[in-house]
């Protein structure tokens, strides 16, 4: 059976832009189809500075907002990175394997050290590394498949370069996975800025609807969107990315197509109406779900622990395995058990 590994990063409240390039086909395909395993990234949430309280919310935030969003753990595995030791145990192997030039490419790396610096900050060295740590969240479980959005797409392609060269240096031990994308909805952008993906650690969430945003909060949102100079809707993703966006996030949460859609509206008003309208129906069951989630704290907690155990009896073996390939002795075994063997 297919396995498929993806997580997500309690780094700020979860938005459209997640839910529609990554958390909606974990529940509403993936899951069914696949052995899958779904991750609070929390480990890399500390590679930015970070309020560790904040972080605790957020990562049980996050989690129910999974289950809300409709991961089943019946079907599938949800857990925290942090509860599994062999996450950070195959990262440090791995950074054996990756290059410091490699690391300095990542777009992610660079953007986020530039907001780091301009803050007056300092760049912490885990955000250099930490597409290693995500190279091995996924690579501990041998995943075929990565369900992401774009934005995450050259991370992926560098989990496919470390697991290649490990192979070929150490031995067949890891699969290399693939990244699949939605069709619709890949890139959302920010609404008062759609040249800028719509991102959770935005300073200012006026251009970014969050997943718990009120249905008037929506709204606003959407209807402020920022358009383009022309009158004509139209779907050019480069000329008109406004006007694109919008088209998109209605494809996404209507099911439609947007260069079909664009046909469909004569004003950019109406256009921003029906959106806005869309996105409130498609959050408004997540949201209802997350209230009765939250009354429940500790089915949640529930739902984690056994996830975070099904997780680490998969990836055990497979880091185990890799820790012999590379080179290392398994530990002796006490006296006293080998005595009595
Ligand atoms: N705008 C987006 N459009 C489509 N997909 C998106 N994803 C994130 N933003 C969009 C996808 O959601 C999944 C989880 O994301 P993440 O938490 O791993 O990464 P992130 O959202 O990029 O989070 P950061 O880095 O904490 O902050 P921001 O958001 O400010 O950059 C991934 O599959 C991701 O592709």
């Amino acid at each position: 059976m297919t396995r498929v590994f993806s997580g997500i990063q309690p780094t700020g409240h979860l938005t459209l832009g997640n839910y529609l390039g990554a958390m909606r086909r974990w529940a509403e395909v993936d899951q069914h189809r696949a052995d899958s395993l779904f991750c609070v990234v929390d480990l890399h949430a500390l590679t930015v500075e970070h309020d560790p309280a904040r972080v605790r919310r957020l990562s049980r935030q996050t989690a129910t907002l999974l289950l809300a969003a409709g991961l089943d753990p019946d079907v599938c595995t949800v857990f925290l990175q942090s509860h599994v030791d062999e996450h950070s145990r195959l990262s440090y192997l791995l950074e054996c394997v990756a290059t410091d030039g490699e690391m300095r490419r990542m777009i992610q790396y660079k953007e986020k050290a530039a907001k780091e610096r301009e803050r007056g900050g300092s760049v912490r060295l885990s955000l250099l590394t930490y597409p290693v740590l995500m190279a091995a969240d996924i690579l501990a479980y041998g995943a075929d498949e990565v369900p992401v959005g774009e934005d995450q797409a050259q991370h992926v392609e560098l989990t496919r370069d470390l697991a290649v060269r490990f192979n070929q240096r150490y031995g067949h031990t890891f699969v290399v996975p693939r990244t699949t994308l939605p069709q619709v909805a890949a890139r959302v952008m920010n609404l008062q800025d759609p040249t800028r993906k719509m991102g959770k650690s935005e300073d200012s969430g006026a251009g970014v609807v969050y997943l718990l945003d009120e249905p008037d909060t929506v709204r606003k949102k959407v209807m402020r969107a920022v358009t383009d100079s022309g009158r004509e809707v139209a779907y050019d993703r480069e000329g008109r990315p406004g006007v694109a966006n919008l088209l998109d996030v209605l494809a996404a949460c209507t099911g439609g197509n947007p260069e079909s859609l664009a046909d469909v509206y004569d004003s950019y008003g109406s256009l921003k109406k029906d959106t806005a309208e869309a996105v409130v129906e498609v959050l408004r069951p997540l949201q209802a779900r997350h209230r009765e989630l939250c009354a429940d704290p500790a089915y949640v907690e529930g739902v984690l622990r056994d996830g975070a155990e099904k997780a680490r009896a998969l990836a055990r073996p497979m880091v185990d395995t890799a820790y012999r390939a590379i080179g290392l002795l398994p530990p002796v075994p006490e006296p006293a058990l080998s005595a009595a063997r």
